[in-house]
């Protein structure tokens, strides 16, 4: 357990930065810029990789594994690979079987999977079940380091509503490195309701998973990452300029007319996408982190933060392009503005490609399922978590000054993370509203073992969308959370809560709750 090592360090090309740090970069460049798409241009240049052409590649769609086709046993290896981002440069990354992020391992309510992970890394590294609701032993977290060439044989019992979780490492101090080089992979649980509601649910046709992130790039190609000290990246959280999908930059994926369904996973380190399409249409959300909702949302914009998950349907009848675009991060104020002058301040990502077949599924349903229930009354306590990065001053405002952040602790209540320490005794089957307050910036907030409704934002309403049953939120400023703690963990294998920055995890903003 590399415990007390040192944060990893980081290589400055945060975006983010005060103007008056770094007077000359005020634009934030992503690899397409809005301007070279209008303009047929090529990308990736800022890098010297050579002509990319936006929208060649198509989506590359993981392997599903069924764990129900093969015995209820699935494997994965963790391994070192290459992957070509750029065609002619492979780049060294990490992988789950795969160069790249991992197998889609869909897995059905009800069933026991015996989860094999093998560590081929020259690095320990442990295996977290994102959004699974499984004991603390088998959550995959700090404690359950497996080392190079050792094995983990967690044996998962899946009793949840279908939705669509993901695994990655979560070796502290090492969570935030392994990711960024490629380490995660997307979970279906599915409990059959999709199929009685007459969901799209063809894997790779009109059921596609979409894994979003963003990562710097060297000009040979290599991930820019750990190579340069930069406390900025810390502060804010790694911050890349080449949005990639599912492994790939600028991919298109030609889907069916009618209905398809995304499962959007934000990947990332540390950045929100504020998703939209180019023709801004109307799109339904149908699920988020934990879960189906009662009936679809329609929106036309979704901001997307680490490690939320969001299911959207969204209908291409007219069977034209279109492009999903994402604009610049509203919760980093004007170091999220994707153009210095806001004015070209949305950024194509992929491109959808209706194909001339029949359509698949036309049908929005109505109503979708009825969640459990939750009762803010029953709750047995009030707790309250101060999350604090480090950063004194206020939130980076539009058109405001930001003061130098002054160095402090960057942890929880005033406590940096600590692998010996438990900070929450909660009781099983039982409920507790936990008051969230980010200092600094907004940090995108999430519980192990326990799924979550948010009662209020600010003291306000919730939007529609965020009403549904999560394991992760964004809290900017406050917000409160029904919690539900209905999985065990006891004192060897405790559950997390953390800031899914993971440059925040890694430095601290963490800490260990255990459920009895
Ligand atoms: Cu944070």
């Amino acid at each position: 357990m590399p415990r007390g090592d040192k944060l990893p360090l980081l290589k400055g090309k945060n975006p983010f930065v005060p103007i008056h740090w770094r007077p000359t970069l005020t634009r934030r460049q992503f690899t397409i810029g809005s301007a070279t798409i209008l303009f047929g241009g090529v990308i990736g240049s800022r890098h010297g990789m050579g002509e990319v052409a936006p929208f060649s590649a198509p989506l590359p769609i993981p392997k599903l594994v069924d764990a129900a086709k093969q015995g209820n046993a699935v494997k994965l290896k963790a391994a070192s690979g290459r992957h070509a981002f750029f065609k002619g440069k492979p780049t060294h990354t990490y992988g789950y079987s795969a160069p790249v992020l991992g197998p889609v391992i869909r897995l059905r309510r009800g069933d026991e999977v015996e989860m094999t992970v093998e560590n081929a890394l020259d690095v320990a590294t442990t295996t977290h079940w994102h959004g699974l609701l499984v004991p603390g032993h088998n959550d995959g977290g700090p404690h359950q380091a497996v080392n190079p060439g050792e094995s983990w044989r967690p044996v998962l019992k899946i009793d949840q509503p279908a939705t669509t979780a993901w695994f990655h490492p979560h070796l502290h101090h090492d969570t935030a490195r392994q990711i960024y080089m490629g380490l995660a992979g997307m979970i279906i649980v599915d409990d059959g309701f999709d199929a009685r509601l007459g969901l799209p649910r063809t894997y790779g046709v009109d059921d596609l998973p979409i894994i979003l992130q963003d990562r710097s790039f060297n000009p040979d190609g290599s991930i820019d990452y750990g190579t340069d000290a930069d406390s900025m990246d810390i502060v804010y959280g790694a911050r890349g300029d080449t949005i990639i999908v599912n492994g790939a930059i600028a991919p298109f994926a030609k889907v069916p007319p009618g209905l398809v369904r995304l499962r959007l996973l934000n990947g990332a380190n540390a950045q929100n996408f504020e998703l939209r399409f180019s023709d801004q249409r109307t799109f339904h959300v149908i699920a988020s982190d934990q879960g189906f909702f009662s009936a679809p949302v329609a929106v036309t914009k979704l901001r997307i933060s680490p490690a939320e998950r969001f299911e959207i349907l969204v209908d291409f009848t007219n069977r034209k392009m279109v492009a999903l675009e994402t604009g610049p991060d509203e919760a980093m104020g004007i170091f999220g503005r994707v153009s210095a002058d806001g004015s070209s301040d949305y950024v194509p990502i992929m491109r959808f490609e209706p194909t001339a077949a029949a359509p698949m599924v036309r049908h929005l349903p109505t109503r979708l399922i009825e969640p459990a229930a939750s009762n803010p009354d029953s709750a047995v306590r009030r707790r309250q978590f101060v999350l604090n990065s480090g950063i004194c001053g206020t939130r980076p405002a539009v058109g405001g000054q930001m003061a130098m952040p002054a160095v402090a602790l960057v942890g929880i209540n005033g406590k940096t993370h600590d692998m010996s320490r438990i900070d929450v005794e909660t009781q099983l089957w039982t409920t507790e509203v936990w008051e969230i307050v980010s200092i600094g910036m907004p940090h995108p907030f999430h519980i192990h073992g326990a799924s979550f409704r948010i009662l209020s934002i600010e003291g306000g309403p919730v939007p529609a969308h965020l009403k549904g049953w999560k394991d992760v939120a964004l809290v900017e400023g406050k917000a409160e959370l029904l919690v539900a703690f209905n999985q065990p963990a006891m004192r060897d294998h405790p559950f997390m809560y953390h800031c899914h920055i993971l440059e925040h995890e890694d430095a601290g903003l963490m800490g260990q709750y255990i459920c009895a």
